[in-house]
């Protein structure tokens, strides 16, 4: 056991039952060109997530804990994307229209793929999900129910988006969940913020907050 200092109080964490999430850091939502590109935002400040990401996610392997990445991304023939969620809002590229890295939000396609710096290793679980919320129609809860985890740290972006979407399904499944700050971001840093505030308040109601320092101090020890 080891104790996270964290927001709003210190969170005890069991190594056997903790898994670490790092959610969508794939080049659609980070690098020009691609599905957060298309819709106005600017990347640049979910690259600079990239080196803290890739700090919590070393801290876990040296550890010898779990890293589970996802996707966000279709089939290619776009029955998993409900025509309402292509239709939305306006952007240049719609999901499924080819793009610079190939067809915008498909899995297979170079965009889908997640950022070099964070590649997944041999082994490592990754779940291509067609929702925001990394548990809806994906087999995620088996998984961790199969490892024995009952406590996630979650990364990724975006905060307010998929991030916090998926802490919330995780929440509601009875898992203790704890975000990295420093490693997670949005397109609108009030909405990074709030989402923080939001998930915290309330003695925890959805999780805790700690940065990536004060995660991979705990593991370390
Ligand atoms: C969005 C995500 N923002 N991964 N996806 O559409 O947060």
């Amino acid at each position: 056991m080891a104790v996270i200092k964290a927001r709003p109080f210190d969170i005890t964490i069991t190594p056997e039952k903790i898994a670490l999430v790092v959610i969508d850091m794939q080049r659609d939502f980070i690098e020009p060109g691609g599905f957060g590109a298309t819709l106005g935002n600017d990347v640049t400040l979910l690259q600079a997530i990239i080196p803290a990401t890739a700090r919590l996610i070393d801290g876990f392997r040296r550890a010898g804990l779990p890293v589970i990445h996802t996707r966000e991304c279709h089939a290619p023939d776009l029955l998993d994307c409900p025509p309402a969620k292509r239709a939305r809002g306006k952007p240049s590229l719609r999901i499924g229209d080819p793009g610079p890295m190939g067809r915008i939000l498909i899995a297979g396609e170079d965009g889908a793929d997640i950022v070099a710096a964070l590649a997944p290793l041999p082994g490592e679980t990754v779940i291509d999900k067609p929702g925001k919320g990394a548990f809806y129609a994906t087999p995620l809860g088996d998984i961790l129910q199969e490892k024995g985890i009952s406590q996630l740290v979650f990364a990724g972006v975006t905060t307010e988006v998929c991030v916090q979407t998926t802490m919330r399904e995780a929440n509601d499944r009875g898992y203790e969940c704890l975000l990295a700050t420093d490693a997670t971001e949005s397109y609108f840093p009030e909405f990074k913020k709030a989402a923080i505030d939001m998930m915290t308040a309330q003695g925890a109601i959805v999780g805790w907050a700690a940065t990536v320092d004060q995660i991979v101090e705990a593991l370390d020890a």
